[in-house]
This record gives structure tokens, sequence and C-alpha cells, in this order.
């Protein structure tokens, strides 16, 4: 049971690009959001638990209708954290009271990834408004505490193979975990407001288990400065993800290639788009000026 997005509108190519200008120029002007991280990695995670509630044996879930406003995904403690991305991005459900959440959501994640110097990601629009949240999926996202199997067969819910779960979670080259969100604490390494391989980079080096109050998480054993999940040093204890962690690794140019496609997969998860309806790609700030 897919959801059929609305059929093509008014709106133009320019009128989407106008929108992923405002919040990119927003983005600068945070760029000193939670110590330096700014807002790319918080809005990559917005779009990121918007869509990753899919089960496509059901066909329940994803992005389509905007479910994080109303119970019960409100309240998912997946998504603790997040409000302050859905707080940045309300001003332009103002200014353009025509785009739907799921839309402006998903578009949000584009634009955090595309001006941290990630790949370019296809996004089609379409998604509508949920008027309640009977639609909305708990309980769906991913529980940072578990292993590799968890996490395959997680993923493979959604409808993603081994290569494209490794590529997504290379997202963890962006922004932090909170203590007052999810638990844990810290940045994956050092430069989380770009968008690197490095996550890989870092996976491949020594971790140990933190002696902390909190749950269990790694560090680094060379600086002791950056985190892991137990769900990220996962990825190198099965061979079927660690293949791929040595691929992107190696291969920036590969992890961006295959992020892009698995990233734009995941923004669409269980939506037909009309045929008429072709992915737009957005240009950067950085290419306009
Ligand atoms: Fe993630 N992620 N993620 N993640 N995530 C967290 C933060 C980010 C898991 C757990 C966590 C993906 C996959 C997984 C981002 C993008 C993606 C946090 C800390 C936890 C916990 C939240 C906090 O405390 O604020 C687990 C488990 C998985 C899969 O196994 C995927 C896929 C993506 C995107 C494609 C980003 C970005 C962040 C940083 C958020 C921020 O606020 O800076």
């Amino acid at each position: 049971a897919t959801l059929n997005a609305a059929a093509a509108s008014s709106k133009t190519f320019n009128d989407y690009q106008a929108i992923y200008n405002d919040i990119a120029e927003k983005v600068r002007e945070n760029d000193e959001y939670d110590g330096g991280a700014g807002y790319f990695g918080i809005l990559t995670r917005l779009a990121w638990h918007s869509s990753g509630t899919y089960d496509a044996s059901k066909g329940s879930g994803g992005s389509f209708g905007g479910n994080m406003v109303f119970a019960p995904e409100q309240y998912d403690g997946a998504n603790a954290g997040l409000a302050p991305a859905r707080d940045f991005l309300s001003e332009f459900q103002y200014k353009y009271p025509w785009i739907s959440r799921g839309d402006l959501w998903t578009l949000g994640g584009v634009v955090a990834v595309q001006e941290a110097g990630g790949p370019k990601i296809p996004w089609r629009p379409g998604r509508v408004n949920a008027t309640d949240g009977k639609k909305g999926a708990p309980n769906t996202l991913p529980d940072a505490s578990r292993d590799g199997k968890y996490v395959k067969g997680l993923f493979g819910r959604m409808g993603f193979n081994e290569q494209e779960t490794v590529a997504l979670i290379g997202a963890h080259c962006l922004g932090k975990c909170h203590k007052n969100a999810s638990g844990y604490e810290g940045p994956w390494g050092p430069s989380f407001n770009m968008f690197t391989n490095d996550f890989f980079n870092y996976l491949l080096k020594d971790w140990q288990v933190k002696q902390w109050d909190g749950p269990k998480q790694y560090e680094d054993v060379e600086t002791k400065l950056f985190m892991m999940l137990p769900t990220d040093i996962a990825l190198k204890e099965e061979n079927y993800f660690l293949k791929w962690v040595k691929i992107y690794a190696d291969d920036e140019k590969k992890f961006f290639s295959d992020f892009s496609k698995a990233f734009a997969k995941l923004l669409e998860l269980g939506i037909q788009f009309p045929s008429s309806v072709k992915p737009f790609e957005f240009k950067t700030l950085d290419e306009q000026e």
C-alpha cells in the first residue's frame, strides 16, 4: 500500500530552490549552534527519522504524512531531541504555506547534506500532511545498543541491503550525540559540520568501551575525544558490513555516489510519484554565488 504523491502542482523547480536557499542561508547564519556542529546533523536526522519508520511488508510509515508533530511519533523516544530541527524549519512553513511537512523536513535533509559538502541528493515533492497521528509508526527506528544482525534486519525491513545500510550510517560524519536526547554523548569525529567519508576512517581505528555513568558507548583509544555507538561498532563485527566500511573508507567518491542513491531512496520510502514528477537537483549556495 504505497501512498500517492500529490500530482504536480503549479510549483516549479525555482519555487523549491527558493526554499532550499532560505534554509541554507539560515543554516549558514547558525553555524555556531551546538558547539559548532551547526544544523547539518540535526536536520539530516530529522529527514531520516521522518522517513525511517517505513515497513516494506506493511507499506506503513515513511515521510509522506509528516507524522512527527502528532502522538505517538512525537513522543517516540527515538525522536527525542528533534524538536529544535522542526522549530528551525517552521518559519518556512509560514513563509511557504503550500509546502507539506514531509516535503519540508526531507528537503531540510537535502540542504544539510549538500551544504555540508556532501553529494547532490535528487528530491521530489508531493508528500501530503496527515491531519492526525493515526498513521504514525512509533518504535520502528533503530536502538543503538543492539548488534549487527539487528541493524541488518531493521534496515532490511525498510528495503535496504547491506551496502545501502552502511552507506546511510555514514551520515554519522555529521553532528553529535546529546546526553539529554539519546543518553549518548559526543561527535563521531572532528569535522562534524562537514559531509565526508570520515565516519568510516574513524570507525576503522581502535575503539574501547568508555567508562562513564551513561549507556554503553565507545571512545577512540588514541584521543578519547570521539565516540561510536554499539550499532556503529557492529558494522566492524559482521563481514557483510565491514566489507563496505573498508570500501567507503578508501573511496570517498564511491561513498558519495552510494549515499546519494540510498538517501534519496530513504526520503521516498512508501511513496509513489507520478511519472511526470522528475527529481530536482538543487544548486548549493556556493554554486549560485
Ligand atoms: Fe543516527 N543517531 N543512527 N543516523 N544520526 C544519532 C544521531 C545522528 C542511530 C542512532 C543515533 C542513522 C542511523 C542510525 C544521524 C543520521 C543518521 C544519535 C544521537 C543516535 C543515538 C541523537 C542525539 O542524542 O541527539 C542508529 C542506532 C542508527 C542505525 O543503526 C542514519 C541512517 C542516518 C542518516 C542517513 C545524524 C546526522 C545524527 C546527528 C544528530 C545531531 O543532532 O547532530
